[in-house]
């Protein structure tokens, strides 16, 4: 008599099991927008096809033990990539791309911050692993492991079908997915994280081989273009206005707008940085968005220094360190500044080390340039006082013009702080993140009044401007609800989750007596050729997508890096317009306006994109080094 067990198949199993489990994890774990009953479906659907799709190959083995084996490792590997997304998509509300893993040795100095990351109970996700292995070793017998060709084949025809089905569904509900490919998230709820992983791999190959390719015939077009549709008629009225003068640029860490101006638990969050919008030597942009990617803080500096769109997968400081760029410490070094940057981290991090000799940067004072010991660091290292305190000796010593970029570090996610350094108390939400940030904000506000200070004190204040920038978000959409109760609003938004990318920028001149609160609709993108305005160099031959700020002949529009996009008028995002004042979702008729903006912007990411994927200023001569 044949044992009743005997006929499990245990690839039809693994399917259900481990396609449940993948389904629990994009349903509940990640926080995936989901906007009507079809995305439900496919997102129901898509990862039974893909397990379906891996498992099956399982019948086509023909012995039974490497049968067994190849289904324990299959369920094992996946779950490994899901787990792994899951903890980066903790931190960066975003699925890993290859040149990502690239990164991995940035993984290692998050230290703590990984340790947030993973929760105990992430080991129910283990638990299809667990009962695969089991039936395939122990109960080898009980599991079926011969088919007849016609089961073989059958079992492929389907996984086929299944996968075209879910492709076509896919493409029903969101036309040229594939095309557009910057939106991650769209991809992994419609094909699912496996199929995603595989699109992203057969990107990464193209992106190689545009390097190999590009001969330069793209430039005229994208000449015309940045000609046409980006620079700016005339001077503004601060052409030169800081000649000669130091640049002291701070890049401070995960600061977002919101928090300017507002209050915690009845106290300010930002006095001084709230000080310094009334003041009369400043100008601060209250409209001014981040346009960074998967390179976080690297890419705010790519777009400070170069005037470009960072890349739309991985960082941009690793994936192409060799190219050739002209970017701001080049040319201010040509025109005689000493550049250098301040940051208390390996120099390795980020792959500076090999970036900023390449940007033009003369020195790097990293993490051992200073003194960093237990009771001076947290979290990612030398805390934010200590870093300016500690780079002063060296900024002293610098021969003058000089810029000098300081990147500050306490403000960063966990957002970490002893308790004797909170000068402010946490909040009160469901989102222990969005309780820590305040008091970090506080900390990094004060140690900026204390740079002020110092700066001040050793007579470098009136011979510089001073810039401070918010490097990037702090909080991602995965606080929405702690956010929305800080805010006092009922939800976040697509268009709230727009605004929320506002980062402060404050330009200050000291002794100029003529700044005000800007709302002009800009971008990281913007700081080169304000920097230049401001310090009276002309770049006329220069290929940049930025505009200077204090020039009235604007662009009028800010591209965020994922293809949104913000006018005075309106926000585009998830193919919606809203209104840019209200927050209103327009219609399609009154949205015509708006998505009229959508052809240029795709046209402006594709070519910068372009310069940087061919490498393309290895072919432009810029002019006669001085
Ligand atoms: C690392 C620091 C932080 O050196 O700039 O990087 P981030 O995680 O914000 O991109
Ligand atoms: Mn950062």
């Amino acid at each position: 008599m044949k044992r009743k067990g005997k006929n499990i198949p245990l690839y039809v199993l693994a399917t259900l099991i481990f396609g449940l489990k993948t389904y629990i994890v994009y349903r509940f774990f990640f926080s995936l927008d989901l906007e009507n009953g079809m995305q439900e479906l496919i997102l129901f659907i898509n990862p039974f096809v893909s397990a379906f799709l891996v498992f099956a190959v399982s019948v086509w083995i023909k012995t039974p033990e490497r049968q067994m084996k190849y289904l324990r490792y299959m369920v094992l590997i996946g779950t490994l990539i899901i787990y792994a997304n899951l903890v980066f998509y903790r931190s960066f509300s975003d699925f890993i791309t290859l040149p990502q893993l690239g990164q991995g040795g940035n993984a290692g100095d998050l230290g703590s911050s990984i340790l947030s990351l993973i929760k105990v109970y992430d080991i129910i996700l283990f638990i299809d692993v667990i009962i695969v292995w089991y039936l395939s070793k122990k109960h080898v017998i009980k599991v079926k492991t011969s088919y007849p060709k016609s089961g073989k084949i059958c079992a492929f025809a389907l996984s086929l079908a299944l996968l075209v089905g879910n492709f076509f569904l896919a493409e029903m509900e969101r036309p040229q997915l594939f095309t557009r490919a910057f939106d991650r998230e769209y991809l992994v709820k419609y094909i699912g994280l496996f199929n995603y992983h595989i699109y992203d791999a057969v990107l990464h190959s193209k992106v190689k081989t545009q390097h190999v390719f590009a001969d330069g015939s793209e430039l005229p077009s994208i000449d015309e273009y940045v000609n046409n549709e980006i620079k700016q008629n005339g001077k503004s009225d601060l052409f030169g206005i800081a000649e000669g003068k130091n640049v002291i640029f701070i890049s401070a860490e995960s600061i977002q707008s919101f928090v300017i101006g507002n209050t915690v638990n009845g106290q300010e969050v930002t006095p001084f940085l709230n000080r310094l919008v009334e003041d009369e030597d400043t100008y601060y942009f209250e409209n001014f968005y981040h346009q960074t990617e998967q390179g976080k803080t690297s890419d705010s500096e790519f777009l400070t220094e170069n005037s470009l769109y960072p890349l739309p997968r991985g960082a941009v400081f690793y994936t192409h360190a060799q190219n050739d760029y002209r970017a701001m410490p080049e040319i201010l070094g040509n025109e005689g500044y000493y550049t250098t940057v301040f940051h208390a981290n390996n120099d390795s991090f980020y792959n500076r080390d090999q970036m900023y000799p390449n940007l033009g940067f003369d020195y790097y004072y990293d993490q051992d340039a200073y003194e960093v010991n237990e009771n001076n660091s947290i979290g990612w290292g030398l805390k934010d006082k200590q870093f300016f305190e500690q780079s002063m000796k060296y900024l002293q010593t610098l021969e003058e013009p000089y810029y000098a970029k300081f990147i500050t570090l306490t403000n960063h996610f966990p957002f970490e702080l002893d308790v004797k350094d909170r000068s402010i108390d946490r909040y009160d939400s469901n989102s222990n993140t969005l309780n820590n940030y305040f008091p970090t904000v506080r900390y990094m506000d004060e140690s900026i009044e204390l740079f002020f200070n110092q700066l001040k004190d050793a007579g470098i204040y009136e011979d510089s401007i001073i810039i401070i920038m918010g490097d990037h978000y702090g909080i991602s959409s995965n606080h929405n609800k702690a956010m929305s109760q800080y805010l006092d609003k009922e939800e976040i938004t697509p268009y709230d989750h727009v605004q929320l990318q506002r980062v402060p920028l404050f330009i200050h001149i000291p002794g100029h007596g003529e700044g005000e609160v800007k709302s002009t609709i800009s971008g990281q993108i913007d700081m080169k050729p304000t920097i230049l305005s401001l310090l009276g160099i002309e770049n006329d031959e220069d290929i940049y997508f930025g505009n200077d700020l204090f020039n009235e002949d604007r662009k009028g529009y800010v591209i965020l890096r994922n293809g949104d996009y913000i006018t005075k008028d309106y926000i585009y995002t998830s193919d919606n317009c809203y209104n840019f004042t209200t927050g209103e979702l327009l219609d399609e008729t009154d949205a015509n306006a708006c998505f009229e903006f959508t052809e240029k912007v795709n046209q402006e990411l594709s070519y910068s994109d372009d310069i940087i994927y061919g490498d393309l200023f290895r072919f432009v001569d810029f002019g006669e080094e001085k």
